[in-house]
């Protein structure tokens, strides 16, 4: 397995910042989110993704604002990167009304139509096929649109992500196959499921461009996706994109899961070392970018998530009278 080096050209400051204010965002929003869970002051399941932050980052940079993404359990990142609405999202995980899913999903059920999320559902590798069922839709309409279906390492061991990579290639579909592999599956370490480590691999058997990225490189990870973008909007159809990356926290919750498995201390430590906002915090500063410019976006990130919480904690639950609304398709006449 070999990792492609895709970072040919440095990029402009502004873009840098850009890319770090948005996985700070995502870094700041999950560790307070991993505090309420703690205290107990939130209580739907959540999967963190710190550490995993440059993946939907540098995917949905190349992608415009048409663009759809679909996400599973694991998909504040995508939610945010996409330009969803911190406060809607936070207000989610408070189950409150002015939730994104009104307060009825949760972490693992994320939704913002006009930004291109049109739900991120926890059935392991369930959004794949719903991506395909985007690009087969964009191309049929001929909207232009390109679909990311974001997914884990453990979604590859599905049927459906390979009927769908079939699917998909068969009809050059616009679609991007977005594999975030931080190695894990719960506790299932790649080696205990698989006699390979190729996930890759899959992308040649089906027909279609693959590539294995560093996952924490943010630069390497957008330079990917837009050449993946341009192959979606010029008809040459879907690409693989597997991008190595690590989880800081447990599988779900903000333990770090330390039991788990032999390697995870030393993994951990190994991978706490590539942390993706550093690696970009030390790029910008080599580009020239002052110390306290980069406080003061560190300190406007954490403004906006306390300004979110206050917003969830001031909203309203969801009316108990409400309870069976949204539930069933209404059909006029019934
Ligand atoms: C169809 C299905 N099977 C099992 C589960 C239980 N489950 C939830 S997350 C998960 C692991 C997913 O691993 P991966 O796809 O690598 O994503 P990660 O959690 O590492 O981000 C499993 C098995 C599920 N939600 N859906
Ligand atoms: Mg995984």
């Amino acid at each position: 397995m070999t990792v492609q080096k895709t970072r040919v050209v440095s990029l402009p400051n502004e873009q840098m910042l850009s890319f770090f204010r948005g996985m700070l965002r995502i870094r700041r929003a999950e560790e307070r989110i991993g505090e309420l869970v703690q205290s107990r002051e939130v209580r739907t399941p959540c999967h963190l993704s710190i550490g995993q932050e440059a993946i939907p980052v540098g995917i949905c940079a190349a992608l415009k604002p048409a663009d759809t993404v679909w996400g599973g359990h694991r998909s504040h990142g995508h939610y945010l990167a996409k330009g969803g609405d911190l406060n809607a999202m936070m207000a989610e995980v408070f189950g409150k009304a002015t939730g994104c899913a009104r307060g009825r999903g949760g972490s693992m059920h994320l939704v913002a139509p006009a930004q291109g999320v049109f739900g991120t559902v926890p059935l392991v590798a369930a959004t794949i096929p719903l991506a395909v069922g985007a690009g087969l839709s964009a191309k049929l309409q001929g909207t232009g649109q390109v679909a990311v279906a974001f997914f884990g390492d453990g979604a590859t061991d599905e049927g459906h992500f390979h009927e769908s990579l079939n699917l998909a290639a068969l009809y050059r579909l616009p679609v991007l196959f977005v594999c975030e592999n931080n190695l894990y599956s719960t506790h299932l370490t790649l080696k205990e499921r698989r006699v390979k480590d190729n996930i890759v691999e899959s992308a040649t058997l089906h027909g279609m461009a693959g590539v294995v990225l560093d996952g924490n490189d943010v630069v390497a990870v957008y330079q990917a996706a837009q050449q993946a973008v341009h192959r979606a909007e010029t008809g040459e159809g879907p690409t693989l994109l597997e991008c190595r990356t690590y989880r800081w926290r447990g599988h779900v919750g903000p333990a770090a899961d330390l039991e788990v498995g032999e390697d995870r201390r030393r993994e951990l430590d190994e991978w706490r070392r590539r942390d993706p906002i550093e690696q970009c915090r030390d790029l910008l500063s080599a580009g020239g970018l002052s110390a306290a410019r980069l406080a003061e976006v560190s300190a406007e990130a954490t403004e906006e998530i306390e300004a979110a919480v206050r917003f969830a904690r001031q909203s309203p639950d969801p009316d108990e009278s409400q309870l069976l609304h949204h539930v069933y398709a209404a059909r006029s006449g019934c």
